[in-house]
This record gives structure tokens, sequence and C-alpha cells, in this order.
């Protein structure tokens, strides 16, 4: 099943019993990021939550933590909700190989319905604004899918960018806007800017949830996220032409915002609670200016609450960070059985994989540092044979426990790259990476005392269908 709109999504949710509507009137601070932080507090099976009455907006519906919980997050890929993580992992894995479906281009788009331009550009009127955290310098759009083009190929479509950044509303019609250098809207900036010019952009809210998830995924610079997005879905992802920009938008977007970045222009932003539980200081950014609003009549306003985990944030980027670094690893390493990434977008990262012989674990932990991905985030790898799986922690502490002779299996690399946003980086942007090679020495690495693992007997298979069938029958 795949969703067009984020409203359809809505709708299933609650059908599943995964959205809860709250009918008590609340207060637009603390409560709406205190419930959505409540929501990560809950569990696995925490549903997405949604306000219409709001203490002194006459006019808000508000979805918060739809992609929140394991349960969330199968739907969204049209799974059963108690679909395992290892299972919607190994899933997102098996779909990523349809790559590409082409699109499905539709006109009558629904954010066609009502329009703001120019003078008439105002933020306030649209969006029930709030702030998340208690620190946050102001409101920000933060589950955004911001579309960019590269000015040096403007007509190849894999090339246009697909991507969520951080944006904070600075006034009725102005954005600040963070491109970390990874990313690749920074990389369309650079070219504008080295052209002297402004660079056109579409950033589009409330979209279908896979859109979401694709947005927030490493990928290929020239792999299109919409024919990603069609892999994942199962079906051609919806769009639309923005009439300002001309640019590819989702189809069923709440609100889609047009304008420009300003080349050479940078003000003020942040400070901003961040994915990695910590906050980002206010920081010279680049700055949009809105030159049209188009959007649903009633829009929904979604956003997405983050901090220390588990919150929204780690569900949304956990799969779709595991996946591409697993299809990178083993296109050269076919022995990576594994990647578990779900550690604050990856940062720190556990592999499992087999051996071709001695030392070999460790190259496949550099690899993963020298990923696209992993030139941004990877900071510390572990390594697990294969048949430790890296989802289960305690299988991993094991393996860490049991395995590990620190002076041979730890290995710090000094002044690697990492995100500026990672706390422990000194200087920002700038950090040491360690791999911590928890397999199994093999030959010609003659260590430790392995030569006798202990297995699960051949019987405890059968036993466990057996122990809990009379579970079941009792
Ligand atoms: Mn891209």
């Amino acid at each position: 099943m795949a969703y067009d709109d984020l409203r359809s999504f809505l709708t299933t949710l609650e059908g599943e019993g995964q959205l809860l509507r709250i009918t008590d009137e609340v207060l637009p601070e603390p409560d709406l990021a205190a419930a959505a932080n409540a929501a990560g507090r809950i569990g696995e099976g925490a549903p997405a939550l949604y306000f219409d009455k709001v203490k002194g907006f006459t006019d808000a519906r508000i979805a918060l933590n739809v992609h929140g919980s394991w349960r969330n997050h199968a739907l969204a890929l049209g799974l059963p909700a108690a679909t395992s993580v290892k299972d919607q992992v190994e899933e997102f894995a098996r779909r990523w190989d349809d790559f590409p479906v082409a699109p499905e281009r539709r006109e009558d788009a629904p954010w066609r319905e009502n329009t703001q331009e120019g003078a008439d550009v105002d933020l306030f009127e649209v969006l029930p604004l709030f702030r998340l955290n208690d620190g946050d310098g102001g409101f920000y759009l933060d589950k955004a899918a911001v579309v960019s083009r590269d000015p040096d190929d403007p007509d190849h479509f894999g090339k246009q960018n697909v991507g969520t950044y951080r944006l904070e509303v600075i006034g009725r019609d102005r954005l600040a806007i963070q491109p970390v250098p990874v990313h690749d809207v920074a990389l369309h900036l650079k070219a504008a800017e080295s052209r002297d010019e402004d660079l056109p952009i579409a950033i589009t809210l409330g979209n279908e949830p896979v859109m979401s998830i694709v947005a927030g995924m490493p990928m290929g610079y020239d792999r299109s996220e919409y024919e990603m997005a069609g892999a994942l879905r199962g079906a051609p992802a919806p769009i639309a032409t923005a009439p300002l920009t001309g640019f590819d938008v989702p189809w069923g977007s709440e609100v889609v915002i047009e304008g420009v970045i300003e080349g050479r222009k940078r003000q003020i932003e942040g400070p901003f609670g961040e994915f990695t539980g910590h906050y980002s200081g206010g920081r010279r950014m680049p700055v949009v200016r809105i030159d049209r609003i188009s959007y649903r009549t009633n829009p929904v306003f979604e956003s997405l609450y983050l901090g220390m985990p588990w919150t929204e944030v780690d569900y949304l980027v956990g799969p779709n960070t595991c996946v591409p670094l697993l299809k990178q690893l083993r296109a050269e390493f076919p022995e990576v059985q594994a990647v578990n990434a779900m550690y604050t977008h990856g940062l720190a990262v556990i592999i499992s994989t087999a051996k071709r012989y001695g030392g070999f674990a460790k190259a496949v932990g550099m690899r993963a540092m020298t990923t696209r991905h992993g030139l941004g985030y990877v900071a510390q790898v572990i390594l697990v044979d294969e048949d430790v799986d890296p989802f289960n922690l305690p299988q991993v502490m094991w393996a860490m426990s049991s395995k590990v002779n620190p002076a041979d299996d730890v290995v710090v690399i000094p002044n690697l790259s990492v995100v500026e946003l990672a706390p422990s980086a000194s200087p920002a942007g700038i950090t040491s990476k360690m791999i911590i090679d928890a397999t199994t020495p093999v030959s010609p690495d003659n260590r430790g005392n392995f030569s006798t693992p202990v297995r699960d007997l051949p019987e405890t298979k059968e036993w466990i269908d057996r122990l809990n069938s009379l579970l079941a029958a009792r």
C-alpha cells in the first residue's frame, strides 16, 4: 500500500490505532513539543499525535510523531504494524534493488488550491508555528523536503536533490537554512555562489511518509530521490511541477514554499536542539527569500521532535541509514552480512561480516568510514562476526566483552572529517575515528583462545517452536 499524501497515511494510522487525537485544548508551548517528546518515551508502539485545538490559534492542524515508532515506520512502508526492526531493514534493502522506478507526473496538485505571492507572503498566516526544545532560538521547519537543482546541470533529473535540512523561520517571508557541506544542497549552493547567482529552491511540507524517509537518506549525488521513493513505495512516486521554480515536487504535499537561497548572504541561525541530542549554537547560515507559497485548504502542519534518543528522528533515519551503507559495503565486500547504523544517523555503526583472512574486518571498518555517508558520520565502527546480529545489542556486547583484546583490536585514526554538529568533534568538523574489531581472529592473525566456540544446540530451534506453541496453548 503506497500513500500519495500525508492525509491518507494519517487515516491509515488512525485505523490501526496508531494515531492519537488530542481533543483537549493545549498550549502551543510547551505542550506540543512535550507531547511529542513523551511519545518517544512510551516505546515501540507510540502513536502519531494530532492536535487541532491549540490556544492562540483559530485555525491549526498539527501532526507530530508520524514516523515515531517501529509500528508507524512499518506502516509507512506498507508493512504490517508488528513487523520487527530487522525484518523492516531487510525489506527496505530488498526494495532498494528495484531502483530506479520512474515517478508519475500529475496535474491538479491539491496544494494549488491556495496561493500567496510577493508582498502577500506570510508564513505565520499559513503555519501554526511553535518551538520544540526550550533552548531553541526560534521556530523551525524540521521535516520539510528541500528541492534544488545543480546550477551546472539543471536538466539532470537525478542531480535534482530532495533533502531534509533544518530551516529557521526568521521573518514572514524569510528562512535561514543549514546546508551541511557533505550534503547535496551545499554543492548546489556552492555552484550557484561561484556564478554569483541565487539558488532557486522549493520546500515541501507535509509529505507522504516514504518521501520523508527518502529525503533523509544518504544517496549517491546523481541518484534521484523520487526514483528511490518509487522503489521503496513499490509504486511510482507522484510528482507535480512547482509553479514558480518549475522544480519537481511531491504531488500530495500540504504546503509548497518557493523562493531562492540568496547568494553569498549569511545571517545568524540557531541555536537548535539537534539529532545529536545536543544544541548547536548560533552560527552564520544562508538565507532563503520566499516568493510564493502554495497550500492545501486547511493544511496540516507536520513537525518532528528531536532530542536525546529515542525520538522520532531516530526512527525516521534508522533503516534509511543502515541500508545505503550495507549496499555500498556489500558491493565490494560480499562477506558483509548486516549493518546497524541506527545510532545518531550512523555516527556509531555496528557491522557483521565474515572474514576472508586475518585483518579483513578492520578493512571493512575503514571502508565504512570512507563511504560518502561515512565521510561525515561513521566515527565509531564495531565489527562483529557473521553469526552475531548487529541489531541484537546483548549479542554485540557479548562480542565486545569476549572477543576484543584492546591493544590489537582498537584502532584510532586521528583528524578525520565529521559533520560539524558532532558534539565531540574538535575542532568542529574534525574528529578521530575508532574501529573496534570484535570479530574472532582468523589465520594468519593467530591470537587468543577462540578454538572452541559454544554454539546453540542443533535441537534448540525445534525447541523454540515447541515452547512457543506450548505457551500459546496454555
Ligand atoms: Mn541527492
